[in-house]
């Protein structure tokens, strides 16, 4: 960090979870009919995974949720506090206690909702190998208002940024915040950024996907997340690089300012997707030894890349420092880092 940001440039809304995370056999995930690598929402069936995690499987506690995770990263990679600020709704309970407490001590600026007497948000993250399977209890978060974005002083902020970051998981909880966002940002001619987040969003919340879209500058996704935006779209290539040029075709508001599409593929290489043009970024493989677990990987990635985004670096800056914070969060237990952050 050379120069000064301006405080709260980046502004930020998710769900605030806190991951439960523990390395389980298969057969766990076979007795919640669950996939390695996916992420879903808990059903009543699901309740019992919290429980059974703590109870059998010497479960950790780490600070969570998609959005919150990318801005810790960046305000760790920034070392400026305050660069970033979230918004999201929690309970009245310790947990929110700890999530705040993480937030704070990365820098993050965290203007939480606070729901009485619903409990904050969990995750479950099953680890099997290299792989992990997320599924979040959203409880306190599922109840986000946009009259918590009216409050005058969380308005000032909205308005004060100059760019914005949303996941895909936050329209299954209120998609009115996320308009109102982005037609912030629209007005203003600011960065609104989006990230594909899983796959069953394409697949159960196409709609208000779709009516964010048109806003969204630089959407960001995995291999498996387009697929299945692909697929709901019916589209007939399952090549990812044609999927990011008709993702980046697709209606965009401002059509002066080109949408981009930054797709990640695990170790192979990044994909930055620029109307006609799709260049590939190199990802430094890790052996096996060195990964702890890949939960928050791609949430690590955007944070790498939002931190130099803010600064007006290149887009091959900022991408490359996405690779560098994946790879640093990686090597450490959920979305957590240890140490300075070492990208120049
Ligand atoms: C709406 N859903 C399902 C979710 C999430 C989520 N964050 C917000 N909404 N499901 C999992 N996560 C978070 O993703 C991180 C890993 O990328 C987990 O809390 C985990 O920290």
């Amino acid at each position: 960090m050379t120069s000064t940001l301006q405080e709260g440039i980046l502004v930020g809304c998710g769900n605030p979870l806190l991951d439960i995370s523990a390395v389980v056999p298969l057969n766990f995930l076979k007795k919640y009919s669950m996939n390695e690598d996916d992420a879903i929402l808990a059903e009543d069936r699901h309740m019992p995974i919290y429980g059974e995690l703590v109870e059998g499987y010497q479960a950790e506690f780490l600070a969570g949720g998609s959005v919150q995770n990318s801005l810790r990263i960046a305000q760790w990679i920034l070392r400026q506090p305050r660069v970033a600020v979230f918004f999201g709704c929690v309970g009245e309970d310790r947990y929110a206690g700890i999530l705040k407490e993480k937030a704070q001590a990365a820098g993050l600026d965290v203007h939480y909702q606070v729901k009485k007497d619903v409990p904050t948000g969990t995750c479950a993250v099953l680890i099997t190998g290299t792989h992990r399977s997320l599924c979040a209890n959203l409880a306190a978060a599922n109840n986000f208002t946009i009259d918590h974005l009216e409050e005058p002083s969380n308005k000032a902020l909205v308005d004060n940024a100059q760019y914005y970051y949303i996941s895909g998981f936050f329209l299954t909880v209120n998609p009115p915040s996320i308009m109102q966002v982005a037609a912030t940002a629209h007005a203003k001619q600011r960065p609104f950024l989006m990230n594909l987040s899983a796959p069953f969003i394409s697949q159960f919340y196409m709609a208000p996907l779709l009516a964010a879209l048109p806003y969204v500058d630089i959407i960001f996704g995995n291999e498996a997340e387009a697929q299945s935006f692909a697929e709901a779209q019916q589209w007939p290539s399952g090549d990812l690089r044609e999927i990011g040029k008709r993702l980046v075709a697709m209606e965009k508001k401002n059509p002066a300012r080109p949408r981009i599409a930054i797709l990640t593929q695990g170790c192979d290489p990044v994909l930055l997707i620029q109307q006609d043009s799709v260049q590939e970024f190199p990802v430094t493989k890790l052996a096996v030894h060195e990964i702890v677990d890949t939960n928050g990987a791609g949430d690590a990635f955007v944070g790498g890349f939002l931190s130099q985004f803010v600064q007006g670096k290149s887009l091959d800056v900022c991408i490359r420092c996405g690779n560098y914070a994946a790879g640093h969060i990686i090597k450490n237990p959920g979305c957590t880092y240890s140490g300075e952050p070492e990208f120049v």
